[in-house]
């Protein structure tokens, strides 16, 4: 797939494609990344990429126009078709199952904003769709929009090594990740659970499942629906709270 970002750092877009799994992906022909600088776009002397809100108050508010040129050069240097998304914290939130649906698209145009924002009319004219990385606040749509390239890179089709497997991630299921181990066996700061030395894989398994449950139950109860669990989760939900009730019988 391609990706286009619009920012006023195209260099910071062009490090995600340096290292780790997105560099890798790149590497392998299954992302390009381009980056558009609307003060390439902007005209006059100063190259003027921003003003002062209307309404008065605090800091710089985007221009239309540099920001729209851009966008226009981003699409037309591709002739498929592309989503536009805008990273704000007044968007939606950004879910592994909305990384999935971005995954799928042949191309992506992300748009990022320094400021105190974009002009309304260019988000409302350009836009196909808001999203948000998470409830606080950047002070630009840079990092935003390399969570959203990581993300989706990963999930290309030959990205990941067999060992990097996505499948077995946190969120993939609707459940946080269990804890890993490796060696030592026994070490200061403790044991390896038996279980994962017992070579019993059906109990592994189990044992994992459990884990995933119990954690998402306690971190992330917002993510935790007990009534949707099926009839074998909700076995290893029972069987984990009856050995909370009688800590000797525990394994
Ligand atoms: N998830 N930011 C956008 C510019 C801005 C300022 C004000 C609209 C209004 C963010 C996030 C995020 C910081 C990106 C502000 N846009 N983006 N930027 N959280 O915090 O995506």
């Amino acid at each position: 797939m391609r990706i286009d970002v619009i920012s006023l750092f195209p260099d910071f877009i062009a490090q995600c494609a340096v290292f780790g799994v997105t560099g890798r992906a790149v590497e392998r022909g299954l992302l390009s990344l381009h980056g558009w600088n609307p003060r390439d776009h902007a005209q006059g002397n100063y190259r003027r990429v921003d003003d002062r809100p209307f309404g008065g108050g605090p800091g710089m508010v985007m221009l239309i126009d540099p920001l729209r040129s851009a966008l226009n050069a981003a699409r037309a240097a591709d002739p498929r078709p592309v989503r536009t998304i805008y990273l704000s914290p007044q968007g939606a939130p950004l879910t592994q199952a909305k990384v999935h649906e971005l995954a799928g698209r042949e191309r992506l145009l992300l748009l990022c904003g320094r400021y105190e924002g974009i002009d309304e009319r260019l988000i409302a004219a350009e836009v196909d769709e808001e999203l948000s990385i998470g409830d606080y606040v950047l002070s630009g749509g840079e990092l935003a929009a390399a969570v959203v390239v990581d993300a989706v890179a990963r999930l290309q089709e030959g990205a990941l090594n067999d060992a990097e497997s996505a499948v077995q991630d946190s969120f993939e299921d609707g459940f946080l990740d269990c804890p890993h181990y490796t060696r030592p066996v026994s070490h200061e700061l403790g044991s390896v659970p038996d279980v994962l030395m017992s070579g019993n894989h059906g109990d592994i398994a189990r044992w994992r499942r459990q884990q995933s449950l119990v954690r998402t139950m306690r971190r992330r109860p917002d993510l935790f629906d007990e009534s949707a669990l099926s009839k074998a989760d909700r076995k290893l939900l029972e069987q984990w709270r009856a050995e909370q009730a009688e800590p000797d019988t525990a394994s």
